[in-house]
Order: C-alpha cells, then structure tokens, then sequence
C-alpha cells in the first residue's frame, strides 16, 4: 500500500501521546501531513471516520490519495490508534530509519526501554504535573528507567535513535518544562525542587540522556518550550 500518511493531532500540542508519534515521524524523514483539531471539541468526523473505536488522538491514515480531505478519509484507508502501535508502524514503513535495529536482541531491548518508560515514568509523571501526588514514585521511576539505558551509547539502546527514545522524549521535555518554569497543577515551588532533585549525582546518567534528547533536533521542531509555558500557563494557570 502506498499513499498519503496523515497524523491526527491536536491545535494545541499538549497531547503527549501524539508527541511521540510525531517525533518520530520527523526522526524517520517520513512524508506525512499533519492534521491538528480540538480534540476536547470531539467532531463528529473524527469519532466516525478516523477513530470509531475510541475518539482519541493520535490516529494515522495511510493509503488516501495525495491531497484528499483529512476529515473524510475513505473507509479503505489505513487506521491506526495507540501511539506505541503507531511507533512500531512507522519504524516497519521506514525500516531504513533504523527507528527499529534489526536485529531481535536489540528489538527486545527497544521494547522493553518503551515498557518501562509507561509503567515507571508516565503514570508518577501524569500525576505529580496534574497535582494529584508528590514527585517521589517519578525519581523512583526514572531511576528504574536509569538502569535499563545502554552503557555504551548515546541513545537508549545503543548508539541510534530508536522508537524507544521518541517514546521518552514527551516526558523529557514536559519535566523539563515544569522544573524550569514551576507549571503544573502541585503546589508552587515543586515542579523547581523536583529539578534541582533530579541534579543530584544518583541520577546523572539519566540527566544526560535527558540533554541529549532535549538538544535533539526533533525534539525542538515537535517541542517549542516558549510556546509549551504559554499553552501550560493557560492550562494551569500563572505563577506568580
Ligand atoms: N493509550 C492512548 C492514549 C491516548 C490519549 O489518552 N489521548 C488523549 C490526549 S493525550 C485524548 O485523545 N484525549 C481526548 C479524549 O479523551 O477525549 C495512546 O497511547 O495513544
């Protein structure tokens, strides 16, 4: 199948699910178009031609002719929820991109770095930046995530960038932000203590790889930290 391949995402860039299909549709040179809507409106299209099953982004079509409607792909078409299905998707399409290694020891470790990274990282994350929890299960967890980084390498597994790194760099990039500019839905003063906690020398190998990821090229084209405090700010409010 060839054709169009289309992300759906959202206006104001906060979904991080979508974040990291998206960056590694850029780390995968693909040819993709980006559809972005307000996902909190629901549109009807959405839910009935592109994500029936649970009206959530991301999604990505492929298949359509070049220049189609994005709201009114055809029932053809390639659908694809769950933004660790799609990752592993588009690193199939590009399989040139390296975004997957090929051989199936590094797979397993490419895998299991992006099971860690959900069951260790995102939920103590989600919690601690909507106030809902303090930021300790987090450093627990990303010592957890610390210890399954590759030794030799610049990335997660190895020496290249994998769909186990686009997997990591949503939560890189918002604890990034909420360390530096203290949003977030805890109480004022957390967000910063949790990013001078995060300097201590017991995570210093997980703060490098966090630069590394941060200075990244994707990460920056698919992250815009000025234009992220603004979106933050007027989800969670000034700080004063
Ligand atoms: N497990 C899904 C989670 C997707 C998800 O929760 N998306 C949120 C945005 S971050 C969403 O679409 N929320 C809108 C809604 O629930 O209606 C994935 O990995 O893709």
């Amino acid at each position: 199948m060839t054709g169009q391949l289309t992300l759906y995402h959202d206006t104001r860039g906060s979904s991080l699910y979508s974040h990291k299909v998206e960056v590694a549709l850029l780390e995968a040179k693909a040819n993709f178009r980006s559809h972005k809507f307000d996902v909190y409106s629901r549109p009807e299209w959405y839910a009935t031609k592109v994500n029936p099953i649970t009206g959530k982004i991301p999604a990505i079509v492929y298949g359509e002719p070049e220049g189609s409607d994005p709201e009114n792909p055809s029932p053809d078409s390639f659908k694809l929820i769950e933004s660790q299905v799609i990752l592993e998707f588009v690193a199939d399409l590009y399989p040139d991109s390296g975004l997957l290694p090929a051989d199936p020891m590094s797979r397993a470790k490419v895998r299991f770095f992006m099971d860690t990274v959900s069951r260790y990282i995102e939920g103590p994350a989600i919690v601690f930046i909507r106030g809902q929890g303090n930021y300790e299960e987090l450093l627990r967890g990303i010592e957890v995530v610390q210890g399954s980084l590759s030794d030799s390498g610049e990335f997660a597994v190895g020496e290249r960038y994998t769909i186990a790194d686009a997997t990591a760099t949503p939560f890189i990039t918002r604890l990034e932000l909420a360390s530096k500019t203290d949003l977030g839905r805890f109480a004022p003063g957390m967000g910063v203590r949790f990013g001078q906690e995060l300097k201590a020398p017991r995570y210093e190998k997980f703060r490098k790889y966090m630069d590394r990821i941060l200075e990244r090229e994707s990460t920056k084209k698919t992250f815009d930290m000025e234009f992220m405090e603004g979106v933050w700010k007027s989800i969670f409010g000034e700080r004063k």
